[in-house]
């Protein structure tokens, strides 16, 4: 057996997602070096569709980071979502505005969770000379309670190596192994429904998302691009995203969606449906010793709040800030607090991400007697929300993002 190649780095990080990309990027412009060891191959990580609403303080953060150049020419500003429900059961939908720039005076900006990805990529490896691995096997993380840990893995080409390093940041998502090196406390919810979701060469229709809550289920109504529709149905959660026929999709979606005024453009289906689990889930503490943990390997929310990829680059900022200030002043009080500070936030997100997902889902579909109180519950909140303009400027607070450090 031949022996391991040995590297430095100042700050490992295991994942290539949003959380690992921006600290590294953080990192970067603080001077401090890092290296990014990503299971996937470049490609994969790049056409991985995921989420699409960036906070107006994400869009900040990648402003002042210098990645935010494409985003500012091909993201989508909105100043506000609809909210799409029927007064009476089995009566017409109609839309209420949430209008953020009225509400809060900020928006959101959709732009494709993967063209952050690929920007991030961009100005690390193709601008700076900056390291990512990429296909690397057999990850594992050693030595975490010492000030000398260090990260064990296999190169896509089969050489063994030791990353020796003085903090370690476990970014590899819900999947990733960091969190067990941790091993923290877990509490979670799981949602008795699953997303099947489409990208379809179609234009939108309407500048703006629309949530819109049905009796055959939750509907979402999203884009991509001028000609590129993002669509997603409630569905049970075991369901095989083969098992939905293209015609059977739009059907759904246009019933689900349907409301005086608009129309669903239909089109090609630019790749296989895919089903999501809903889960809510929370890990603490996110640190261990030098293992810090951010991103969806820390915590998972339901996607209906839009708030994943926004809390992985939040918790990283907070990150970044604890290891600048170790290495300007020897500080490690950054350290002790970065797990309070985050879980802060997360948990904000967490009580959105549920409220919004409780107020637009179905949850008796499975039931034959179905849940009359529940339903009647949400109408209510669905009424509040769009003619209280206490509570729906909550709901707008919430979804474009508080400011970082604000909770
Ligand atoms: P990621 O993106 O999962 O990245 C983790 C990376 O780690 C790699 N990895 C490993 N690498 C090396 N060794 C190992 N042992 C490894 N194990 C894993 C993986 O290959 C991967 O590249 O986690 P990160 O960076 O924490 O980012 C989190 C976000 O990806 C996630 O929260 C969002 O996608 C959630 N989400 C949404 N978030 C939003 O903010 N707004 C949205 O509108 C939104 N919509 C969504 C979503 C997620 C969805 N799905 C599919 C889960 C919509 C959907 C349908
Ligand atoms: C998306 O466009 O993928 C999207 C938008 C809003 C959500 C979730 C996903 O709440």
């Amino acid at each position: 057996m031949t022996a391991r190649q040995e590297s430095r780095t100042q700050v490992g990080i295991v994942g290539a997602g949003p959380a690992g990309l921006v600290l590294a990027t953080l990192l970067a412009r603080a001077g401090i070096d890092s290296v990014v060891l990503e299971a996937r191959s470049r490609a994969y990580v790049q056409a991985r569709v995921r989420a699409g609403v960036l906070e107006a303080p994400t869009v900040d953060l990648l402003r002042e980071a210098g990645v935010a150049g494409r985003l500012d020419r091909e993201g989508m500003p909105h100043t506000g979502i609809s909210l799409r429900f029927a007064e009476t059961p089995g009566g017409p939908a109609e839309d209420h505005r949430i209008d953020f720039a009225d509400l809060v005076g900020r928006g959101i900006t959709v732009y494709g969770q993967q063209e952050v990805v690929k920007d991030l990529l961009a100005d690390r490896i193709d601008d700076a000379g900056l390291p990512v691995e990429f296909e690397v096997s057999g990850v594992e993380i050693h030595d975490v309670t010492t000030d000398a840990p260090s990260i064990t893995y296999t190169a896509a080409d089969g050489t063994a190596h030791r990353l020796r390093c003085d903090v370690v940041a476990g970014c590899d998502g819900f999947h990733g192994t960091a969190r067990s090196v941790v091993a923290p406390e877990i509490v979670e919810r799981v949602y008795p429904f699953g997303w099947l979701g489409v990208l379809a060469q179609a234009a939108p229709t309407t500048d703006e998302l629309v949530y819109s809550h049905h009796d055959n289920g939750f509907a979402l109504y999203s884009m991509r691009s001028p000609e590129v529709t993002r669509l997603y149905l409630q569905v049970p959660p075991d369901t095989e995203a083969g098992s939905w026929s293209e015609a059977r999709i739009w059907d759904e979606l246009q019933t689900r969606l349907a409301c005086d005024g608009f129309t669903l453009n239909e089109g090609e289906l630019l790749e296989k449906p895919s089903v999501t689990g809903m889960r809510s889930m929370v890990a603490s503490p996110m640190r261990h010793g030098r293992l810090f943990l951010a991103g969806d390997a820390a915590h998972i929310v339901p996607p209906t709040g839009a708030k994943g990829m926004n809390l992985a680059i939040a918790d990283v900022r907070v990150l970044a800030e604890a290891v600048e200030r170790f290495y300007r002043d020897g500080d490690e009080r950054g350290f002790d607090d970065y797990s309070a500070t985050c879980l802060r936030r997360v948990w904000r997100a967490e009580h959105f991400s549920w409220f919004m997902t409780s107020m637009l889902h179905r949850f008796d579909s499975s039931t034959e007697a179905g849940d009359p109180f529940g339903v009647g519950l949400q109408r209510s909140q669905l009424r509040y929300t769009v003619t209280s303009r206490a509570a729906a400027t909550s709901l707008a607070e919430n979804y474009v993002g508080l400011p970082h450090g604000a909770v």
